[in-house]
């Protein structure tokens, strides 16, 4: 390609809604499609990220509808800045974590993902946009607070006129002074995996019989599943389903949980199961764990994971700290204890765990919504999340439920639950939200039910390390017994709002670990409907979904 390139100033207009939620940008895809909507927006991060002359950039997504569109797009607005290096996964295909292991190992300036996550694919479903930093993590508030004031000013985009880059062939394109590499996009994650944990145990394990079934939801992970786990570790073809990443996801959620999993869930509960079932999101951040016979709550797994993980390689001198966000189950802080390690409440968004992992304050962390992770990369990591567990399983030769079980009987048991309200009209659950905070400070010392509520607040973070705090980051309900009841807004919707309640509470007695979840926590939840009123305001008769 020629070597004279014109830089071309384009004019544009702002548009006031480009603030980054939990996880990035999260819009429908028409809204994406407006005119100059994603250069606003990928200019307004180039704008706040310094000096990017020279520097190198890491672009892909998790396949759905409009990622190619985007990804030519980026492309020109980083020749036209003046990046030195763009890194792009083939077919424009990059895990989340694989983002940040590229940006890590190849030290770019930072990376774009194009994904809305677990959220549906296709012309009228979700799109979105993150950026990571050159950690390798999700840009922190402050960046996004600065790109989000940029973007409301914003009055021009800098791009170049050339043709499309063939994102299908591995190779190398020079525009003007920036050199694009396609890349592929498995081979480096792949081998990361391959450094962390005991490939020849699992191996041995699969063709001593075990079985598994890696459903990735037709995105992201299929091309990385299918390499790792029946190319390198052997085991049977088929073991990886819906491998094809599409457009559409095939028209399902790819968003790994017992209502959009749940064929896996089923066969995993049948006479057919195999022995270890898994499953990834969109973007291959997510995970979701289910042994023969027995599901594995994201905050359980968590917990099991950190107490085992010293019988992985890479994990073996043991943890430095486990990190979890506020809402996610306290199991894990049990494990924290018993191994006298730091443990760290955040807010939820992966981003508050960057500064514990780059300080080595904390090794695993993990999330309530199916995110775990350590501090190979400064994402959560789906696929990694599944190695783990298959290593541990390698090493210990039991089933999932004997470990879990065992786990349980050992630290006791936080049964746990989330409840969401999808679809509710903002204001209204914003009234939800301000009518709870009006409350807060008669809650401690009440009573409800035979509980006592001992502390209620508007949970704030106090970064250990750089010392900013983030507040109100969900409202947390600490009753004297341990148990507790946290009630939030979903940050990564795209229609109306999500109230989450997550409601917990804390077993020790042997005999009543196998309890039914809801069951167990029925009269917390008849509590938390007394405290927060969420019926009654919404007027919705059950949560839209009970996970
Ligand atoms: C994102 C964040 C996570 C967060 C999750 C749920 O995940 O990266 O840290 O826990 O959203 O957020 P909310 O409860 O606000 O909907 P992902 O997988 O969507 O990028």
């Amino acid at each position: 390609m020629s070597d004279d390139i014109v830089i071309k100033t384009v004019a544009t207009k702002p548009y006031l809604d480009q603030m980054p939620g939990t996880s990035g940008l999260r819009k429908k895809v028409p809204v994406f499609q407006q005119e100059n909507y994603p250069e606003n927006f990928i200019q307004s991060i180039f704008d706040v990220s310094g000096d990017v002359k020279g520097k190198k950039l890491v672009i892909g997504g998790d396949g759905r509808f409009y990622n190619d569109q985007v990804i030519q797009k980026a492309i020109r607005l980083a020749v036209a800045n003046g990046f030195g290096h763009v890194m792009i996964g083939q077919n424009g295909i990059l895990s989340t974590p694989a983002v940040s292991n590229l940006i890590r190992k190849y030290k770019a300036l930072g990376g774009i993902v194009l994904s809305a996550s677990h959220n549906p694919g296709g012309p009228k479903q979700d799109f979105g946009i993150k950026y990571n930093i050159s950690n390798g993590g999700p840009a922190p508030e402050k960046f996004t607070n600065a790109a989000f004031e940029r973007s409301k000013v914003i009055d021009q985009y800098l791009t170049v006129e050339t043709s499309d880059i063939d994102l299908s062939q591995i190779g190398k394109h020079q525009i003007g002074a920036t050199t694009i590499e396609i890349i592929d996009s498995v081979a480096d994650y792949a081998e990361m995996m391959e450094d962390i944990f005991d490939f020849d145990a699992i191996r041995a394990y699969i063709q001593s019989g075990f079985t598994l079934q890696f459903d990735a939801m037709h995105a992201v992970t299929g091309p990385y599943a299918k390499e790792i786990f029946e190319k390198r570790l052997g085991a049977a073809e088929g073991s990886v389903i819906n491998a094809v990443p599409l457009p559409d996801f095939g028209g399902q959620h790819p968003d790994p949980n017992l209502i959009y999993a749940k064929g896996l869930y089923d066969l995993l509960m049948s006479d057919n199961a195999p022995d270890f079932g898994a499953a990834s999101d969109g973007d291959g951040d997510r995970n979701m764990i289910i042994g023969r016979g027995m599901f594995v709550a994201p905050s359980d797994s968590l917990a099991v994971l950190a107490a085992n993980a010293h019988l992985v390689p890479a994990y073996s001198a043991g943890l430095k700290g486990i990190a979890r966000s506020m809402p996610t189950s306290c199991a894990a802080d049990r494990v924290a204890e018993k191994l006298k390690i730091g443990m760290y409440e955040v807010p939820t968004g992966w981003k508050f765990f960057g500064n514990l992992l780059d300080h080595q304050m904390a090794t695993i962390c993990g999330e309530e919504s199916a995110g775990t992770s350590s501090d190979h990369v400064r994402e959560k990591d789906g696929l990694w999340a599944v190695l783990l567990w298959l290593n541990i399983l390698a090493v210990r030769r039991q089933s999932v439920a004997d470990i879990v079980n065992e786990h349980w009987r050992h630290f006791g048991r936080n049964y746990y639950s989330r409840h969401d309200f999808e679809g509710v009209d903002t204001e209204v659950a914003n009234k939800v939200m301000q009518r709870l905070r009006g409350e807060l400070a008669s809650l401690a010392g009440t009573s409800i039910d035979g509980q006592t509520i001992e502390k209620a607040d508007d949970f704030a973070y106090h970064d250990p390390v750089d010392q900013s705090v983030s507040a109100h980051q969900g409202i947390r309900i600490l009753f004297d017994n341990g148990s507790r009841i946290v009630v939030r807004l979903s940050g990564t919707g795209t229609t109306g709002a999500t109230i989450r309640i997550y409601i917990e509470r804390y077993e020790a007695d042997e005999d009543k670990l196998a309890l039914d979840t809801q069951e167990a926590l029925a009269e917390l939840i008849a509590i938390a409907e007394k405290i927060i009123q969420v019926k009654a305001i919404t007027g919705f008769e059950t949560p839209t979904a009970i996970i």
